[in-house]
């Protein structure tokens, strides 16, 4: 039984690309089951709620030599703890290739879409393979939530074609009202503890040249998309510290959480400290206020904050 994976502290497509790919390797003879590497955010919650569906199972610890595949990811960080030594058989995937080896020719396939979603849909239909109410509305879902429905410039045509296609099979009339009702679900958060919300949505890097190990740098960059930055705001000082406690356990150079108006599409990053503060205003030209450094319309961590980021520590040619 092979296991299928998105990356830790999974969003929406982390999840439901999980369970769409381990459903199509099943039809297509591979026997694959979903599973999850850690709690499901509000907004997938909301999406696996509305289709009645189980969240997948958390992963189990796998012993070394075991067969998985990765969806929407594929650096070790990111990955099962001991990802090194399971051995990774397939990978569907729109981020950038990070340090992913294998023993063994791997299935690989990468393609700089919005959306592992896209991808998934891409493989139905060169199998030839009808497409599911329940797998459109999945990776639907992953499509609107990794775009913003479109308002992210990760966005491609291929994004756009896709919820064209899913929408209907779906039975999503209207798409951007079912779009906003995610949106809602995740900026919904409650009571939630402050070092959960800047997990919920967290990804560590290393930056800098690998050939020199001991000048690379480990950055923590958390996200949270809301369509009401002012709650977020609001518990600034509880974040702040939750950040800190991040940057100590986890032996981190830096760690930034952007705060994302997804209606406005602008970004306000909280700063911890003078060290992130000097890279923000060198990367991106931003200058810290009270705790905040405004980065405009810098929506997306992949495209916009981490290539940025790692163009700075990398040693000059
Ligand atoms: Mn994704």
């Amino acid at each position: 039984m092979l296991a299928v994976f998105g990356h830790t502290n999974p969003d929406t497509d982390a999840i439901t690309s999980a369970l769409v790919y381990a459903s199509f390797l099943s039809r297509q003879g591979v026997q694959a089951q979903a599973y999850r590497l850690g709690e499901l955010n509000f907004e997938t919650a909301f999406v696996l709620r509305e289709l009645g569906v189980d969240a997948p199972e958390m992963l189990p610890e796998l012993p070394a030599g075991t067969a998985v595949a990765l969806v929407d990811h594929n650096e070790s960080a990111q990955s099962a703890p001991n990802i090194t030594e399971l051995t990774v058989t397939r990978v569907v995937d729109h981020h950038k290739l990070g340090d992913l080896i294998t023993a063994q020719p791997p299935y690989l396939r990468f393609e700089p879409v919005g959306c592992a979603g896209t991808i998934l849909l891409k493989l139905h239909r060169e199998a030839n393979l009808g497409v599911e109410p329940r797998e459109a509305k999945l990776m639907l879902s992953a499509i609107l939530s990794d775009t913003l429905h479109f308002r992210s410039p990760t966005t491609t045509p291929d994004d756009r074609d896709a919820v064209a296609f899913l929408a209907p099979i779906a039975g999503v009339e209207d798409v951007e009202a079912y779009a906003l009702a995610m949106f809602a679900a995740k900026s919904d958060l409650g009571d939630t503890p402050a070092a959960q919300i800047f997990r919920m949505d967290y990804k560590e890097f290393p930056f800098g040249d690998p050939a020199h190990p001991d000048a690379v740098q480990h950055w923590g960059l958390g996200v949270v998309e809301t369509t009401n930055p002012a709650y977020v705001f609001g518990r600034k000082a509880e974040l702040l510290a939750a950040m800190d406690e991040a940057r100590a356990e986890n032996n981190l150079n830096g760690v930034l959480l952007s705060v994302v108006d997804i209606l406005n599409e602008t970004n306000r990053t909280l700063i911890l400290s003078a060290t992130e503060e000097k890279v923000v205003r060198e990367v991106f030209g931003a200058e810290t206020v009270d705790g905040v450094a405004d980065l405009g319309n810098r929506i997306s961590r992949k495209k916009q904050i981490v290539p940025a980021l790692e163009k700075h520590f990398m040693p000059q040619a």
